[in-house]
């Protein structure tokens, strides 16, 4: 149990070698973009860089230690507010590559990142409201299911508008469109089963479930934001070198 505790601390620190890793490699690939597909690698890299710095600020206060108390009482507000500002970025990635008229790029883009910004703020009192109380709150349970709801309207979104926009895009644009639209119904499943484990452990075992959930979010996050990113810039790459897009 103990190695859970020392393995979590560790992944704040891969987590911020990852994100450091990933903005110098988005950025150094944006030169080799065709120029209405640079603005995707910028934004891949802040998400990437953002969470750098946040998981620099995380890694302080987690230290190296083994030392169960400092996960225990770390500042979540860091890690919700690293997630209000990266998820509103990772969904803007979708209008960044399809090309749609402004005005439906632009409801799109409202919609999702409004859905987003519900879902991140109800998680956060939700998720709040469980480590202080040591165990399951209805505060915990109707955030949770608040938040459950707004990402289900952005997947929705994504399995319907964004699928349809993607069929007139280039095979393998499409192709990395859809792959992107897993990782949000996916991907993204991964941080509300990191939730529930500490919604329905108590007791004995509730500390261990904290733990256990900053590990799963810190897993989660590599791959949400620098999978995420490379899907995108390789789709964009490979359709550039078939000579689909310019
Ligand atoms: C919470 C609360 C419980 C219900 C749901 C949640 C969803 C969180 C998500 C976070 C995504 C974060 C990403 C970060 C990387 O950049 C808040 C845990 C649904 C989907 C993608």
């Amino acid at each position: 149990m103990d190695l859970l505790v020392l393995a979590t601390q560790y992944l704040f620190w891969v987590g911020f070698v990852g994100m450091a890793a990933g903005t110098l490699y988005f950025l150094v690939e944006r030169d080799s973009l065709p120029e209405k597909y640079k603005s995707t690698a910028t934004v891949a890299a802040l998400v990437t860089f953002v969470a750098a710095i946040h998981y620099h600020a995380m890694k302080h206060y987690v230290g190296t230690d083994g030392s169960i108390d400092s996960l225990l009482t770390f500042p979540t507000e860091i890690r919700y507010i690293d997630w209000l500002v990266t998820t509103p970025l990772l969904l803007i990635k979708f209008p960044t590559i399809l090309r749609l008229p402004k005005a439906e790029s632009g409801s799109l883009l409202t919609k999702l990142v409004f859905a987003d910004i519900i879902m991140i703020v109800t998680g956060y009192v939700g998720e709040t409201s469980i480590n202080s109380a040591g165990a399951a709150t209805s505060t915990g349970w109707i955030m949770f299911a608040v938040s459950m709801v707004a990402w289900l309207y952005i997947v929705s979104i994504l399995f319907g508008k964004v699928t349809e926009a993607a069929q007139k895009e280039p095979e393998e644009i499409k192709q990395g469109l859809l792959s992107m639209r897993s990782f949000v119904l996916i991907g993204w499943a991964i941080y509300p089963i990191g939730y529930l484990v500490t919604l329905l452990v108590s007791g004995d075992g509730a500390e261990m479930a904290i733990v256990l959930r900053e590990f799963i979010y810190n897993i989660a996050d590599l791959i949400n934001k620098v999978g995420f990113g490379l899907v995108a810039i390789l789709s964009i790459k490979a359709a550039t070198n078939a000579g689909k897009v310019q």
